[in-house]
């Protein structure tokens, strides 16, 4: 496999001006007529990528080409001498979307035909320039079955349409220049809704919602979403959609979560689907969300995209970025930064801190594909906050606009953003660059405070640890703005709030208004909001830890504070200091407040009773330790909290009973939130199966189901086979199946691996459709720590050879599950090694795709 560099990019030597494209469907293979419009812009030979493609013939300026003309290669099409002046190439290949396992290209899906294109999936279709700065005005053609293939979709304006005999046909003409990665098509059999939008300038949106007949009666959400999410657009940035229909189609089978195609998206079931019945509440907020992240990328990504792969974080980090502030606005703020800074936490400091950690603009790629993570995406995200909190709101917005109107149907690069922002601002951002050079969390530590006079000053330091190619020592202070605030421990009163711009590796600030006595009179509130992503250290009391947890007013640190008191118990109960200290006491205390916080926002309340994950603790032990054993002290404070507490959780959960009608109103989704947390507790202290039954039978809605059925899942008794033979007998659709795969895979129960491998035999069971595998395979490896680290290996050794064998039909789905071995090194030498010995073993298995070659052999490093 062949390695790609950020510091080789090269401009084409041709434009490809135009493309036109003929899809011809046939029973198992399709003929792809592609007449492109070639300009030279620099000359030599012309190289296209094509991938898994037969050749059926190829012409230039209507001449048929002789053999000798051009040359196949694995992956490439080149032709030896193209003319000097403008020309046009005509090919025609076969492909076969039954076949394509890989669901990238032209695929099939529940008998339909949809396409994936992003990253490189377009040169499975036809030979092309097939990366993002080649961009052309496409017009296309689609020829199928009328029965087979009723409806028949591509990106823009439908200008033709069709039939003869028992086929018919659609063109399709896009009157936006785009890149091959924002091409779509689908045919097939399909029924939808329909909608309105009148966008701020007048113009009338047709919104189509598509799916299977037997899902229609879920789209209403995602219309609704739609709606909402082009709103917000013109009201907080004015970016008006620009085509006269909106298309979202929804598939059973897709590699990821959904796909910004212009005018045409699709989607995965998962992110479009939602019924009271069949959805949960954080269902609904995902489909808020994701339809909301492919709709702004109409601007962020389509209208303005990526010169070349390494940039992508440019429209990622920024459209999640854009869906993040969206989602706080349409439900609470606090608790979208917290769930949005838990997975930064969890996912993306662990990302960091093993051997894929990659800056959110990488320096090289095997496959493309592989980089597609919580960095580029999530951290990428926060570098953009980052942008806005510096310049304040109107700043960031007099940047954003800059932005588009400098590069609006144009390819560009991160810097192009960042100068975009320090023009329209005339501010300097050179050193900010560091955010898209240097990976790895950076360490913010507040080691000094002294009272001068009257003044409360503070010393900040920043570190950053080693990272693949990148030793610590090498890297150079970041530009981080710290959100700080000065309490007075006394009148538990705020005295000021600052933003620091720490830019040196170490340096002092003051608080503004007057303070007397000594430092420790007062507490600092450190990194409020989650400024940057940094880990934020000082030392506190347990008693400064309390007082945060109270009376901070930035709900993500109180949070944060809460945070800590847990952690310090589990930590405690690990290292068998547990007796020692008053952390548990802390921990109970704390645990006690939220439920009692009778005032408080349910959700924040729920928040504030959930201790943090294994993978957030793991970062916070020196390498080496062994993983059941952080298993066992967390259940076990996890228990012990809920002992603690069960006469206060049987109070709350049984005040939060109600028997309204189902709404997603925040209230009460926070009620269902709270309730269900209180639920999940009482199961822990244990003797609550009677309950959790009948908590199952009187739920109105899939929230309230699923927490039953997952109370239940930990332990094997009748109650549980009970409910679990209920939710499958009674699943809605096929995502409440992947509900109760999953419900099962994860479950802390002493039969897991036993319990997994019974449900890859299931009939329900499949390999080749990626939400279902991924919600028994992936869910093991990634959410049932105690059982996948078994000592014995056993649980390696299954995820070994589901890689090995998922490898051989779909290589994106297998290099994420070999991710799951990548923190080897932070685990005992028996483990390390086990796991180390899986990777040797996939990296030797012959035909191994580059996509999971390449995540096995980073991991090794
Ligand atoms: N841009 C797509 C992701 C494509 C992933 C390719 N492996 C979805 C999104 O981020 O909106
Ligand atoms: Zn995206």
């Amino acid at each position: 496999p062949v390695e790609k560099f950020r510091k080789d990019y090269a401009a084409l030597p041709y434009s490809i001006d135009s493309v036109d494209l003929d899809f011809n469907v046939q029973t198992d293979e399709t003929l792809v007529t592609s007449t492109l419009k070639l300009t030279p812009t620099g000359g030599g030979p012309l190289v296209l990528d094509g991938e898994d493609l037969r050749l059926v013939s190829a012409e230039v300026d209507g001449k048929e080409l002789p053999k000798d003309a051009y040359e196949l290669g694995e992956e490439t099409f080149t032709l030896h001498k193209p003319p000097s002046s403008p020309f046009t190439l005509k090919t025609v290949v076969g492909i076969e979307p039954a076949k394509n396992t890989q669901l990238s290209g032209l695929y099939e899906s529940s008998g339909n035909l949809c396409t994936q294109c992003e990253a490189e999936g377009f040169r499975r279709i036809t030979y092309f320039y097939d990366r993002p700065d080649c961009m052309s005005a496409f017009t296309c053609r689609v020829e199928a079955d009328k029965k087979k293939f009723p409806i028949l979709l591509s990106n823009g304006n439908e200008v033709g349409r069709g039939e003869s005999g028992d086929r018919h046909w659609a063109s399709f003409e896009d009157p936006f220049k785009k890149p091959s990665y924002l091409f779509a098509l689908v045919a097939g059999d399909l029924g939808g809704i329909q909608g309105k939008f009148t966008t701020k300038s007048g113009r009338d949106v047709d919104l189509r919602i598509w799916s299977e007949h037997r899902n229609c009666d879920q789209l209403d959400w995602s219309l609704e979403s739609l709606k909402r999410a082009m709103k917000w657009d013109e009201e907080t940035y004015g970016l008006e959609y620009d085509l006269d229909v909106y298309h979202v189609v929804a598939v059973e089978d897709f590699n990821m979560g959904a796909m910004e195609n212009k005018g045409l998206n699709v989607f995965n079931t998962a992110c479009v689907l939602a019924a009271p019945q069949t959805a949960t509440d954080g269902d609904y907020d995902r489909v808020l969300g994701v339809v909301a992240h492919e709709y702004f990328h109409n601007w962020s990504g389509n209208r303005v995209t990526c010169r070349d792969w390494f940039q992508l974080t440019l429209k990622e980090g920024l459209t999640v970025y854009r869906d993040q502030t969206f989602t706080e606005d349409q439900t609470s703020r606090a608790v979208k930064r917290i769930d949005d800074v838990r997975v930064m936490r969890s996912a993306q400091f662990a990302q960091d801190a093993g051997p894929m950690a990659h800056p959110i603009r990488p320096e090289s790629y095997v496959a493309m594909d592989n980089f597609y993570t919580v960095t580029v995406y999530n951290k990428g995200a926060e570098v953009i906050r980052m942008y806005a909190t510096l310049l304040g709101w109107p700043g960031f917005r007099k940047g954003m606009d800059l932005y588009f109107q400098r590069h609006d149907g144009t390819a560009v690069t991160c810097d192009d953003f960042r100068s975009a922002m320090a023009d329209a601002n005339s501010v300097d951002l050179t050193q900010f660059e560091r955010w898209y050079t240097q990976a790895g969390t950076p360490t913010v530590t507040l080691s000094d405070k002294k009272i001068d006079g009257e003044t409360f000053s503070l010393t900040l330091s920043q570190s950053c640890a080693d990272t693949p190619n990148q030793p610590a020592s090498e890297k150079q202070p970041f530009h981080i703005p710290v959100s700080c605030a000065l309490f007075d421990k006394k009148t538990g009163k705020k005295v000021d709030e600052q933003l620091f711009e720490l830019r040196e590796a170490s340096q002092t600030f003051s608080f503004s208004g007057t303070v007397t006595g000594s430092p420790d009179d007062y507490v600092v509130s450190l990194l409020r909001g989650f400024s940057a992503p940094v880990t934020a250290k000082q030392e506190l009391t347990q008693d400064e830890l309390l007082f945060l947890a109270s009376n901070d007013d930035d709900s993500l640190n109180r949070w944060d504070a809460a945070q800590q008191i847990y952690t310090r118990a589990i930590l405690d109960e690990f290292t068998g200091d547990a007796g020692k200290g008053d952390s548990l006491d802390a921990a109970v205390a704390t645990f006690r407040a939220a439920l009692n916080d009778k005032s408080g926002d349910p959700s924040l309340r729920a928040l504030n009773l959930a201790v943090p994950g294994f993978s957030e603790l793991g970062l916070k032990l020196d390498d080496g330790f062994d993983p059941v054993k952080l298993c066992e002290a967390l259940s076990s404070v996890k228990k012990a909290l809920a002992r603690a507490c069960s006469t206060e959780l049987k109070e709350v959960y049984a005040s939060l009973y109600s028997d309204a009608p189902y709404d997603v109103e925040a209230a009460s989704v926070g009620r269902r939130r709270l309730r269900n947390a209180c639920l999940a507790n009482l199961a822990r202290a244990g003797g609550f199966e009677q309950q959790s039954v009948k908590h199952y039978e009187d739920a109105q809605c899939m929230t309230d189901q699923l927490a039953a059925a997952v109370a239940l899942a930990g332990e094997a008794t009748k109650e549980r086979e009970e409910v679990l033979g209920k939710f499958y007998e009674s699943a809605g659709n096929e995502l409440v199946v992947n509900k109760w795969f999953a419900l099962q895979a994860s479950a802390d129960a002493d039969d897991a691996l036993e319990t997994v491998k019974k449900l890859v035999a299931h009939e329900a069971f499949s390999r080749t459709n990626p939400n279902r595998y991924r919600a028994v395979v992936n869910t093991f490896a990634g959410a049932n720590p105690r059982a996948f680290h078994a000592a014995d290996g056993s649980g390696y050794a299954f995820i070994r050879d589901e890689v090995i064998q998922t490898d051989k039909t779909n290589n994106q789905v297998a290099a994420r599950l070999c991710g799951s071995f990548g923190t080897w090194k932070k685990y005992d030498a028996k483990r390390g090694g086990l796991m180390k010995a899986c990777l040797e073993e996939i990296v030797k298995t012959e035909g191994l795709s580059k996509d999971t070659f390449e995540i096995a052999t980073r991991s090794l490093k």
